[in-house]
């Protein structure tokens, strides 16, 4: 150990290390580890069970992708769902869609919402306090298989399929969560970084692909997600993916979407995909 660095383990023989300059939080929630402290360079993070879930720097990149790559795409969405996120931050994005009418968001972790609004502002932006925000503390697995609402996007932003967030990659939960879309609506997920965990997103792309006609991912790198891209699923029986670069720029046009790196140009080239990632799916 170095004196004032955290070192996180989630891979085989490879880690990441972060300077802590100081720690604000470090306590057991309900279900899990919470730690918050500030790094030099990717200002406030949090981690959970030890491993990077969100830093103030960074994480625009993955907020972003899992948001307007969906509702842009689908160039309707009223009403958006969202698994895990009790960070804020992928509320943030949704809610910055005058169409969406309402966000959803189940997170299992009322701990996690509490603390991040406490000690990471900057992610949530206020999200939570918008009235079309429906924040419901449950299990997102409970929810799915329950729920009697249809979604037009859903989107996973779970931690990894260790701990709390395991049943988030299973078959049935992803056969629920289909069943929760309305016609063309998208699935999105967080689904690792293939270089580092191919295996997780093997698992999903073999679910993914007996249930939606254009099942898929597509990638962008966020630095404190170690290990190279990381993958989004991408599941769907709609003409979404389809979207043209033309439309795409018309309709984030239309929404009147600033953002710092979603582009239509990313958006279309995120979908092309490397021989290694395509071989694991
Ligand atoms: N959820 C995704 C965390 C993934 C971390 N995994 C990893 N390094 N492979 C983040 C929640 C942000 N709202």
């Amino acid at each position: 150990p170095i004196p004032g660095w955290t070192l996180e383990r989630l891979h085989k023989g490879y880690g990441q290390a972060l300077q802590e300059t100081e720690v604000f939080y470090d306590s057991q929630t309900d279900h899990q580890r919470l730690r918050v402290f500030d790094n030099p360079r990717f200002g406030r993070v949090m981690t959970l069970d030890g491993v990077v879930q969100v830093t103030e720097a960074d994480n625009f990149i993955y907020h972003e992708m899992l948001t307007h790559v969906p509702i842009l795409a689908h160039g309707a969405a009223r009403r958006v769902l969202i698994v895990g996120g009790g960070d804020g931050g992928m509320a943030r994005e949704a809610l910055r869609h005058a169409s969406a009418e309402e966000v959803t968001m189940v997170e299992i972790d009322a701990g996690v919402v509490e603390f991040c609004k406490t000690y990471l502002p900057g992610i949530s932006q206020g999200a939570f306090d918008d009235p079309r925000l429906n924040l419901v503390i449950d299990d997102g697995a409970a929810f799915m298989r329950n729920t009697q609402k249809k979604y037009d996007v859903i989107v996973i932003d779970s931690t990894d399929p260790v701990g709390p967030g395991e049943v988030l990659f299973t078959d049935s939960f992803y056969g629920h969560a289909k069943r929760a879309l309305t016609e063309g609506g998208i699935l999105v997920t967080q689904n690792g970084v293939p270089f580092v965990q191919g295996e997780e997103l093997t698992n999903s792309m073999r679910a993914f692909k007996a249930l939606f006609a254009d099942w898929g991912c597509y990638l962008a790198t966020v630095p404190t997600y170690a290990g190279g891209p990381m993958a989004f699923g991408w599941g769907t029986d709609g003409p979404g993916r389809a979207v043209t670069l033309a439309e795409l720029e018309a309709r984030a046009a239309a929404a009147g979407l600033s953002t710092e790196y979603y582009t239509p140009e990313v958006h279309k080239a995120a979908f092309a995909l490397p021989g290694y990632v395509r071989r694991l799916m």
